[in-house]
């Protein structure tokens, strides 16, 4: 038996569906899950010394791809003092400088341990600063699994077929208004049915939890002039799109400046992070200065925050958006022509280091045209890849992710692999 069948047979005994994070199971592409022992560069290598180009990313995070001796540097530089204090150490202080650097918008931020626990908490945090309690966020977009978001939510929850999770009450979900991604009327019509009652719209201002979204022009500047008008708090979810697009992510892009941000991934440097941040005089409504409790017993760690501060100064240094950007196209450029050359119609977004491919004649622009495209051709799609050694997420509701070290041998490789998957579809 392959050592992965083995793995996975063990965990099914002892882990729920075998996975700590549904997305992994596979379930919607068909199979088991591989297990993976080590990961360098643009390669992932598998309990059975498979080696996979991986365009996952560990979801994110491995922007300058896996274990980048920098980064590795600093987190054993770190070790030697010691894994956490549970006091204030130099190294949030750095990480903080460092955001409020890199995102203007971002005033002042505090440190947690997931992009979950930073929605959660911006969520709280714009309830508490507003007096308001119900919440604006878009079907399809995926902001973590707290029980005012688990609604029409994306990624894994949209992936498994429980977009509204079992186990929210009714209560709680009424709380939170969905409105489609892109639909200038439904946003308005959520507001003007709730008067004075909307404390915040949380939105991925790229969302890429459905596959990859980008918004109609001057949308975003739409949803951030009816903020302000209905004094609604303002959230990018930036956890995904957040230094991977840009050093200022999104919203540096789009020249937006929402009320909050919330980051995760990459300024963890493949370690557990989140972070929320935003206007003083939101943030400054947080325990201990103000009333809203937010705490966490690792946030700020020391280890943590030496792995992302190493990855954010490498973007500062590289500066590789471009060079990203323009493996990005290469990708885009070979589906697309495989997909014409095959007769097959294919959509295939892409902004910088991200990707996603729906099998639909139409363009994907919300949650509705998303669910329009073939999942099973995408399985078929996925499988294939994966067997001639490309990993890309298990999932037709995902967005791919490239890192610097994919730039010449494994991106030409990849898109080789790739083509020759649409031309056998
Ligand atoms: P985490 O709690 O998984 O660190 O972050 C939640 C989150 C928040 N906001 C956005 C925009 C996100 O994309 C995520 C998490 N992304 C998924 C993949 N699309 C994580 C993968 C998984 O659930 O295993």
């Amino acid at each position: 038996m392959a050592l992965s069948d083995d793995l996975f047979a063990r965990a099914l005994k002892v882990i729920p569906g075998g996975v700590n994070s549904p997305v992994r199971a596979f379930r919607s592409v068909g199979g088991a899950p591989f297990f993976v022992k080590a990961a360098h560069g643009a390669t992932l290598t598998t309990a059975d010394d498979r080696e996979l180009i991986d365009f996952v990313c560990t979801w994110g995070p491995a922007i300058h791809g896996h274990n980048h001796p920098v980064i590795k540097t600093a987190i054993a530089k770190a070790l030697e003092n010691g894994t956490s204090f549970g006091t204030p150490n130099p190294y949030e202080v750095e990480m903080a400088e460092l955001i409020t650097r890199f995102v203007p918008s971002i005033q002042k931020v505090r440190m947690c341990n997931s992009g979950t626990e930073a929605t959660m908490s911006a969520i709280r945090l714009a309830r508490g600063f507003t007096g308001r309690d119900k919440i604006v966020k878009f079907s399809g977009c995926y902001h973590g699994h707290s029980d005012s978001l688990l609604i029409k939510a994306g990624s894994g929850a949209l992936t498994h077929g429980n977009p509204d999770s079992a186990g929210v009450p009714a209560s709680f979900a009424q709380e939170t208004v969905v409105v489609g991604f892109n639909d200038r009327d439904a946003l308005e019509a959520a507001f003007a049915a709730n008067p004075g009652k909307i404390a915040c719209v949380i939105l991925e201002p790229y969302p890429a939890n459905v596959g990859l979204i980008l918004p109609a022009p001057g949308y975003l500047k739409f949803v951030r002039e009816l903020c302000t008008r209905e004094g609604a708090v303002l959230i990018f979810d930036e956890v995904m799109t957040g230094f991977r697009l840009a050093k200022g992510g999104v919203q540096e892009i789009e020249k937006i400046v929402p009320d909050l941000t919330t980051l995760g991934k990459i300024i963890g440097g493949g370690l557990p992070v989140g972070a929320f941040g935003g206007r003083a005089d939101i943030m400054d409504k947080l325990a201990p200065v103000g009333p809203v409790y937010q705490a966490g017993t690792l946030s700020g760690n020391p280890l943590a925050m030496a792995a992302g501060i190493a990855g954010l100064k490498l973007l500062d240094e590289l500066n590789p958006y471009s060079r990203l950007d323009t493996l990005g196209r290469q990708v885009r450029d070979t589906l697309a022509a495989a997909a014409r050359a095959k007769g097959i119609a294919a959509q295939v977004p892409q902004v910088g280091s991200m990707f996603s491919i729906f099998f639909t004649p139409d363009p994907v622009t919300d949650y509705a045209s998303a669910l329009k495209a073939s999942a099973p051709l995408f399985a078929r799609f996925f499988r294939d890849c994966l067997d001639h050694g490309v990993y890309l997420p298990p999932s037709a509701y995902e967005t791919c992710f490239i890192s610097t070290a994919h730039q010449g041998e494994a991106i030409d490789r990849a898109c080789e692999v790739m083509a020759g998957a649409v031309k056998r579809l």
